[in-house]
């Protein structure tokens, strides 16, 4: 992986467009490898739509997902043979010659991964002497056993016996009486934190123990002593606060006055009714809804009352069946994401913006339009509902990037009703707005959402924790903002002074929100590009350098997941369909289409696209927390690519109206200087 190119061809010119370079002559003609290969992707997308609008690709996490699912069937009673058997099916598939499960493609065994897996199989009956399950127990014994795991894994084994509740962090019930100014509240957490801890918050103070179906003794580095002690460093500063915290916590919970616990217990409950959505789930995703039906459960509400049973049956909808009759469980569902971004790919491959298949997905994007306030509005009180969220049913939560990316797609199409897309893009545009953190930036679901405590908890081992501004999601904010008109608005400037600060000393951008700096430079560089930005700033010539640096001798670009923990895994990995159209995305906003660099990567994704129009992308390019959660939607190497060959072969999206690629538009020159590169 040498650098091969700066791509600086054609460098400071203006941007490319469709009249003035598209050529039949060479790759980029009508009848090039571009024009062809864009031409069944659309098609292959085409296909994969909805009758109702949608698409959706499936959302591949890790196997924590699947054990959990069966963890909680056993634990309510209701664990039955069919479904434990389909998902043994999947969770046998993904182990690895040494006995461990990784939690993303080709990524390093995990220990917490590999004990619910394990567990998983020994509930459909995998005996432990069994060479894959032999194998298993050994890696996880070499690494420390049970003991090492994180805490999310312990709490599971704990509800069986099989580790003690006395050996786990406190998470004491009564963290809801502390009021949103106090320094550590649940609305110090992002919100998926948040919908986690405060049904784990009833079972940690409930400390159920279900008898466990079989011993687990082989999981532990000493069987004769399942439980040892944790050897905590003492630690000094913030760190030992928490930890002294933690101690006085143990203690409370064995004083604890019964009718304040009562007290703090009935407001989790309503906390957590008051949540749940259409559909009985909760926040959209799995692991919420997990704990929230065992929180209800541990309060009295049994199996057949509606919120339980709706919860219980949200989750099955979670439930992917491959064609071998194998269940995998997604962590979400990505319909909303999935459509907008779809859309945009088909309008910028040329299909007409009054196409029926484009019309159809701004009629469901319509119908799914948030109307109601939520959690967000705990940080912006007053601020009017609008946006988008993620998933089919997540009301309580709309996000930033989803909502931006709608309203983009939103204006590529000519909708019958404009002036009923108009008014739910105004709200859109009003809520984004108001949701701007205090920095300039924004975050993806909540304002402001920067606390440093919640992370030092002991509890919070297993990943991201709080929400605060990001690139990526600042960066589409950008782009849809200057595609409305807006980019002299004072607060498109902002986030714009921000993104230029953000700005790695390599020239690239931090991928909060999908693997890794190719994502933040692909979504930065359109979004700076569109709100006027010259392609000559250094900034972008910066960015354009680094994507130069970093592509890969086959032409195409990619990156390991390994980046978000070491250095020299930057920009660096197996070429991928969807890393390479985003720095696609990248150099072709920077006015690089005549470069070396694009046409070698547009090569690429021609030459390894499927017959039938797809390409194959088994690495995961999804981050739902750096490093600890990943994920492989499934359509993201359909969607990116199509949208790139669509941007190569037909020019750039034109923002605020300007017709595709006005050399300098007045606004680029006004922002250039103000802004500039020293930063
Ligand atoms: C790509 C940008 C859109 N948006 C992010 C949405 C990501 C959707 O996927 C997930 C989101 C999730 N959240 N929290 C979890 C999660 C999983 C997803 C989660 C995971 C594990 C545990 C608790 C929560 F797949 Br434990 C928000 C900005």
């Amino acid at each position: 992986m040498t650098a091969t190119t700066d791509g600086s061809a054609g460098a400071v010119g203006p941007r490319a467009t469709a009249a003035s370079t598209t050529r039949d002559t060479d790759a980029s003609g009508p009848d090039g490898p571009a024009a062809r290969a864009l031409e069944r992707g659309v098609g292959h997308l085409l296909a994969h739509q909805d009758p109702a609008g949608w698409w959706k690709g499936d959302l591949e996490t890790n196997v924590t997902m699947d054990a959990e699912d069966l963890l909680l069937r056993q634990f309510l009673g209701i664990l039955d043979a069919d479904t434990t058997r389909a998902t043994a099916l999947h969770v046998r598939r993904l182990q690895y010659e040494d006995g461990s499960w990784p939690t993303f493609h080709d990524g390093p065994g995990e220990l917490s991964a590999t004990v619910e897996a394990y567990v998983a199989l020994r509930l459909a009956g995998d005996p432990p002497e069994a060479p894959h399950m032999a194998r298993a127990s050994a890696w996880v014994r070499a690494r420390g056993g049970i003991a090492s795991a994180r805490v999310f894994t312990r709490i599971w084994l704990a509800l069986f016996g099989w580790w003690r509740w006395d050996d786990l962090p406190e998470l004491p019930p009564e963290l809801l009486f502390l009021p949103k100014w106090f320094p550590l509240n649940i609305y110090d957490f992002g919100c998926w934190a948040r919908q986690t801890i405060v049904p784990l918050t009833v079972v940690s103070a409930t400390r159920p123990v279900r008898p466990a179906p079989f011993p687990l003794d082989e999981l532990h580095t000493d069987p004769a002593r399942p439980n040892p002690p944790r050897p905590l460093a003492p630690a000094t500063g913030w760190d030992g606060l928490f930890q002294r915290l933690d101690k006085a916590l143990r203690l409370y919970h064995r004083v604890a006055p019964r009718a304040v616990r009562r007290t703090a217990m009935n407001l989790a409950a309503r906390w957590i009714v008051e949540r749940q959505e259409n559909d009985g789930c909760w926040g959209g995703i799995q692991p919420p809804a997990v704990y929230s039906i065992i929180a209800l459960h541990l309060l009295g509400y049994d199996l057949g009352h509606p919120v339980v049973r709706a919860g219980l049956e949200s989750l099955d909808r979670f439930a992917v069946r491959g064609e071998d009759g194998s269940r995998m469980i997604e962590a979400c569902q990505s319909p909303v994401w999935d459509t907008c971004l779809a859309t945009i790919a088909l309008a910028d491959a040329g299909l007409s913006p009054d196409h029926p298949a484009l019309v159809k997905a701004v009629d469901w994007m319509l119908d799914e339009e948030i109307t109601r306030t939520g959690d967000w509005a705990v940080q912006r009180p007053g601020l009017p509902p609008g946006g988008w969220a993620f998933e089919f049913h997540n009301d309580t939560y709309p996000d930033i990037d989803d909502t931006a990316e709608v309203l983009l797609a939103l204006r590529r199409v000519d909708h019958p009703d404009p002036a009923r897309v108009r008014a739910a893009a105004e709200r859109g545009i009003r809520w984004t707005l108001g949701m701007q953190s205090r920095n300039g930036a924004w975050g993806a679901f909540d304002a402001d959402n920067t606390s440093a405590f919640p992370n030092k908890l002991p509890f919070c081992d297993f990943g991201e924790v709080i929400d605060p501004p990001s690139a990526d999601v600042t960066a589409h904010v950008v782009e849809m903002l200057a595609h409305e008109g807006l980019a002299q608005d004072p607060r498109t400037r902002r986030g714009i002074a921000w993104l230029l600060a953000e700005q790695e000393p390599n020239g690239a951008w931090f991928g909060r929100w999908g693997v890794n700096y190719v994502y933040g430079t692909g979504s930065v560089l359109p979004a700076l590009t569109a709100a006027g930005l010259p392609v000559a700033h250094p900034a972008v010539r910066r960015a354009v350098h680094w994507l130069g640096t970093v592509q890969n001798e086959d032409g195409g670009w990619g990156e390991d997941l390994r980046s978000y923990r070491e250095a020299e895994w930057i920009g660096r990995g197996a070429s991928t369909a969807s890393q390479t159209a985003w720095a696609l995305l990248a150099l072709l906003a920077a006015g690089e289409r005549e470069s070396e660099a694009v046409r070698r990567g547009v090569a690429w994704l021609a030459a390894t696209q499927r017959e039938d129009g797809s390409w194959d992308e088994p690495h995961f390019t999804g981050t739902g927390f750096p490093w600890d959660f990943s994920i492989n939607y499934h359509l993201y190497r359909q969607v990116f690519p199509v949208t790139a060959l669509g941007r190569y072969v037909h020019g750039e999206p034109a923002p605020g109206g300007a017709p595709t690629g006005a050399p300098d538009a007045p606004v680029g020159a006004s922002l250039g200087a103000p802004l500039g590169g020293d930063r």
